[in-house]
């Protein structure tokens, strides 16, 4: 089993040497576990829900590739399609089948998406849905929401200004002024605030995780997703549904067919790749023209589409069918009811098989609740869950997830090291 560097040597051994060549050692800065200390495992494999470090040493895993692994690890039809599809050439830079069955597929099941564009991460998604929007509407102005997280291009990485301006001040270096004045950034669950922006600014686009993913699970207030749709029909703005987290994740009509509720635009990604690199956004066919090569709305990407993506996407969405959504939903019920259960110092939010902990005992319904939530403790957790065997997000401010994979063995043992970790800490 894994625990301090004296079970991991290997992986203390590679990341020293992956500092010499990536940054931080990493390719994505929560990797790094920065925020709960120590050293990253460096994994060998993955198989169903477990994953092995370089030093043999076996987890469960709840991160799940940040979501996109919601059969698992290696899911042998998963499997079979890729090899297939790798066998008969890996990327074309031209039309194939796969690409079209795909967004067929996905349109079977979120018909709010007419027309879809496929691109290779949920950053370029949300990047091009905003340029989408801003280009119908003729409008600079978008509004998102604190502790969201739609990717990294310039005009997401930004703060709320203070006082009435609202306007947005970077929150990264290298991310000029001039490219987030215009996003603007209310409370999630915070209508007061929306209503507010709506009064004082034209806006172009709400973009929105409908189900917040990014700072542990937050559901929407009741009424809040409908008051947005409202308000952007009212204003003549669009509604953005950030599903790249809750697509096919909480249904098989994401977060839009949960709440009853038809977005503008939607972005895409995860499970929609079956573990490869992916994105995609759709939605209405009359804004959706607008993109090259029909409109002049600029937006290529050299994979975009590419067979073997298609393919795992497809093999994928495939599987998930009614009898899938209630083993996630048995299981992740019974894990998120029974860790709530261990310490009334502990919340746990879930939305079917995406579910957060956080280390209070206050309700958590918003970024300044969950940011004040006890993250040292989260840490402690996660280093006791690692020696333990259970694979854990590295930040107190992340979803994790249960797969199809999962077994209830698995999720048990969970509980059980949870239950072991909240005793050392309350307990005695
Ligand atoms: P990517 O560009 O990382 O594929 O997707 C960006 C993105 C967009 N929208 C939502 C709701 C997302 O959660 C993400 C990315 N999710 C993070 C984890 N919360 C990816 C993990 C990482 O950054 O390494």
């Amino acid at each position: 089993m894994a625990g301090t560097s004296s079970t991991n040597p290997r992986s203390v051994k590679l990341f020293k040497k992956a500092q010499r060549y990536l940054v931080g050692g990493v390719n994505s800065p929560v990797r790094a576990y920065k925020s709960v200390g120590g050293t990253p495992l460096v994994i060998a494999r993955a198989k169903g829900s477990q994953i092995v470090d370089v030093d043999g040493n076996e987890y469960i895993d709840y991160v799940g590739s940040w979501g996109a692994l919601i059969l698992g690890s290696a899911e042998p039809t998963v499997v079979e399609e890729v090899r297939r599809a790798v066998e008969s050439g890996t990327s074309f830079g031209a039309l194939c089948e796969a690409e079209i069955e795909l967004a067929e597929t996905i349109k079977n099941s979120m018909p709010s998406l007419e027309m879809i564009r496929f691109v290779n991460s949920g950053t370029e998604a949300c990047m091009s849905a905003t340029r989408l929007a801003r280009a119908f509407t003729k409008r600079k102005k978008i509004l998102k929401f604190e502790g969201a997280y739609h990717g990294h291009a310039d005009l997401f990485l930004s703060q709320s200004g203070s006082g009435m301006a609202s306007l947005g001040l970077p929150k990264s270096d290298g991310v000029p002024r001039a490219v987030v004045r215009d996003t603007l950034t209310a409370g999630y669950n915070d209508l007061m605030e929306v209503r507010r922006m709506f009064k004082m600014h034209e806006i172009a686009a709400v973009i929105v995780e409908p189900i917040s993913g990014n700072m542990g699970v937050i559901p929407p207030d009741k009424g809040f997703l409908h008051e947005l749709r409202d308000l952007t029909e009212r204003n003549g703005s669009i509604l953005v549904f950030d599903e790249v987290i809750t697509g096919f994740r909480v249904s098989k009509g994401g977060a839009q067919e949960l709440y009853g509720i038809i977005p503008d635009l939607t972005c895409l990604g995860k499970i929609i790749g079956g573990g490869f690199p992916v994105g995609a956004f759709g939605g209405r066919e009359d804004i959706m023209k607008l993109l090259a090569p029909i409109g002049r709305v600029y937006q290529a990407g050299t994979l975009s589409g590419n067979p073997v993506t298609m393919k795992a996407g497809l093999a994928t969405l495939h599987r998930l069918d009614k009898g899938t959504y209630s083993r996630l939903e048995r299981k992740a019920s019974h894990l998120g009811s029974s860790l709530g259960r261990l310490s009334h110092r502990v919340k746990v939010n879930r939305v079917g098989s995406m579910l957060s902990i956080h280390f209070t005992d206050k309700i958590v319904t918003n970024y300044p609740s969950a940011s004040s939530c006890d993250k040292d403790l989260y840490a402690r957790y996660f280093h006791h869950m690692q020696s333990r065997g259970v694979y854990l997000p590295p930040s107190h401010m992340e979803a994790f997830f249960v797969s199809d994979a999962h077994s209830m063995k698995d999720i048990d043992h969970t509980i059980m090291s949870a239950d072991s970790a909240l005793n050392s800490f309350y307990r005695n």
